[in-house]
Parts: C-alpha cells; structure tokens; sequence
C-alpha cells in the first residue's frame, strides 16, 4: 500500500468514527486518535521530509488535504452533537408544571391562640385597642405602680422570676395598664394578651402561660358595665346560653375586686360528675374589678372625674376546659402529636 492510499484509508477510517460518535467526549476521542501529536497521520507528516523527492509533493498534498476534511468533519459534528446534548439536557431537566405540588402537612392554630383570638376579636369589635408590653418588666410597673408597693405581703402570692437590676418577668400583664395610661389621655379602652412567668409547675399551671389584659377607664364606668361586657364576652366565646356571675375577690390594684364564673357550658350544672366544671355548675374564668384610685392616680389620671374597670383571664385555662384537656403542661412540650389534634 502506498503512503497516499494509506492516508485515504486512515481518513476513511477518522471520517466513519466521526459519524459514529455520539458524544463531545466520542469526538473527542476520535480526534485525539487520528489528528493527535502520535496519530499515523501526524506521523506520516512529520516524515515527508524524509521521503524521495518526487513523492513529498503528493503525500505532502494529501496528508493536508486529509487533514483538512477530518478537521470539518470534525466541527460539523461537534455543532450536531453539541446541538444534541444541550436538547436531552433539556429534556432530562423539564419541569412539568402540570404535575400536582408535594404535599406538606398543614400546620394549625395553638389552642390558646384560637382562644386569645375569639377574645380579642371580640374586644376589638367593641372598639377596644390592642396594646402590648415588654415581658422583661420593671419592678415597678409589675407591683409598685399596681398598689403593690415593695415589702407588702401581696408580693410574695405571684412566684416571680427575678432578674438583675430590680427587673422580673411579668407575672401578669397588669403591668401594660399602667404603661398604657401612663401614655395618652382616657379615654382608655385596651386588650393586650401577651405571656407570662411564674414559678409554678402543676397540671393547671406552667412557668410560662397567657394571660389577657383588659382595661377601660371613661367617666361614669360603673361595675355594671364591667358585668355587662364580660357576660357579653363569655357569650361570644362560649356560646349563648351561658350566664356569669360575679364573686368578691382581691386584687390589690382593683376596688372592688371580683373573680368572673361562668355557668357550665357543658351540663349546665345538671351533671354531678361533670369533668369540666365538677358538679359546681360554674367555671371560674378570671380575675377583674373597678381599676383603685390610687392606681388611676399613680398613673397621672384624676379619680375625681375617672373611673376605669380592669380584667385578667388565663386562654390557656381557657382552652383546657374547652377542649377537655386534663394537663396544662401538655401546652407547650411542643409534641406535635398533642398539637395535630387541633
Ligand atoms: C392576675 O394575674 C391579675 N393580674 C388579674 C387581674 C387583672 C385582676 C386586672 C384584676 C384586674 P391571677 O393571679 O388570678 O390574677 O391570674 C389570672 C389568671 O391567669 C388565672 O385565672 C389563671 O387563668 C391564669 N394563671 C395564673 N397563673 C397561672 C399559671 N401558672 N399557669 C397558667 N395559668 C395561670
């Protein structure tokens, strides 16, 4: 065989193998054998010098010419195979936006948030506003500005958490009357749920808990309309049928101090073993009374002209007797199995 017909034949051979690779990596390959620094036809190049005369000019032509073709091969079917790879990359990577999405699990509401929402809901629809706290308070606005001054006995029945510097974590949000009025002019008209601390750790009581705060203060507010919003607001959360009743109690900001029941919305006081309210036919709901003067005053506001009520609940307790749940602590473990349940 002659070197010319050699070089005809390696083309074939390059030209064919390029026809046959699929991939840039293929191609790649093929170039590397047939043009690469030790391919036969690079080696037939590189001894045309040493070949007769009378044959250089031929093989020298040829081997080019070879050359030439392997190498627009070659590009052609690098653009095809490029064109090629970037369409199954396409489609390996289509996104078929008709599919369903994943599923993830719907969360739902806290119960004591779905109870801290009816009552402020409620509030609000009434006109009252929502005010708020901080939770790191001073000792001053958790006692001494509610009549609570330091050393008095009253102090010692809420387990405060102390901290530094004469500051506690609230143990009520009563302390958010007091900011609130030292603030603007009545009249007042608040609701500020918002957590709270105590030292305390049983089935119907947690270190941490809520509590929502009310407080109106407007000439001429009597204790009556303390009964009337309350009993308006134990309606609107616990059905129509329900009646309050009001009981002396103590809070040292309020004068006169009452606790709030309302009759049992589970038997109406007709069930002797009734679990939610134990035969009693009420359920005590929280604590309230007409805002002291001397709080009033200690505020900046004229007892003379104004009068206020204020009132405390606890949603989680709330939501206990609600949703029948026997331990508060179960709350806020944060066991979603407890949670899903709502
Ligand atoms: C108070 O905290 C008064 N500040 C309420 C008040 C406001 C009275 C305005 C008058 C005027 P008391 O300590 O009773 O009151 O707490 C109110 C409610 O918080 C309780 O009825 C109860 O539902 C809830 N509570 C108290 N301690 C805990 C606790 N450790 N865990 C869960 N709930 C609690």
């Amino acid at each position: 065989m002659s070197v010319v017909e050699r070089i005809e034949e390696l083309k074939l051979e390059a030209l064919s193998a390029l026809a046959e690779a699929g991939t840039t990596k293929d191609l790649e390959s093929v170039r590397v054998k047939y043009l690469g620094r030790s391919a036969d036809l690079t080696e037939i190049k590189k001894s045309i010098r040493d070949l007769p005369q009378d044959e250089r000019k031929a093989v020298g032509g040829s081997s080019n010419r070879a050359t030439k073709e392997i190498e627009a091969a070659l590009a052609e079917r690098l653009a095809e195979v490029a064109v090629a790879e970037r369409e199954e990359k396409l489609r390996a990577e289509a996104v078929d936006v008709t599919l369903p999405g994943a599923p993830y699990p719907k969360g739902s509401l806290h119960p004591s948030l779905r109870v801290i929402d009816e009552v402020v809901d409620f509030f609000v629809g009434l006109g009252y506003r929502v005010a708020e706290g901080p939770e790191v308070e001073t000792d001053y606005y958790n006692f001494t500005a509610l009549n609570i001054p330091p050393g008095h006995p009253a102090r010692g029945m809420q387990d405060t958490f102390f901290l530094d510097d004469g500051l506690v974590l609230r143990t009520h949000t009563s302390p958010v009357q007091v900011r609130t009025m030292l603030s603007q002019e009545p009249p007042v008209y608040i609701v500020c749920p918002g957590r709270t601390y105590r030292r305390d750790s049983d089935p119907t009581h947690t270190p941490m808990f809520n509590q929502i705060e009310g407080l109106a203060v407007d000439k001429g507010l009597t204790l009556g309309d303390l009964k009337g919003t309350l009993a308006a607001m134990a309606r609107h959360i616990f059905g129509e049928d329900v009646k309050v009743r009001l009981r002396p109690s103590y809070f040292q900001f309020v004068e006169p101090g009452v606790e709030l029941d309302v009759s049992c919305f589970i038997c109406g006081g007709s069930d002797p073993n009734c679990k939610v309210c134990k035969g009693a036919g009420w359920i005590e709901m929280l604590g309230a009374g007409m805002v002291d003067p001397a709080v009033l005053s200690e505020a900046g506001y004229d007892p003379e002209e104004y009068t206020g009520f204020a009132f405390g609940m606890g949603p989680d307790r709330m939501a206990m007797v609600r949703y029948g749940i026997p331990d508060l602590r179960l709350f806020f473990e944060g066991d979603l199995r407890f949670l899903q349940q709502f």
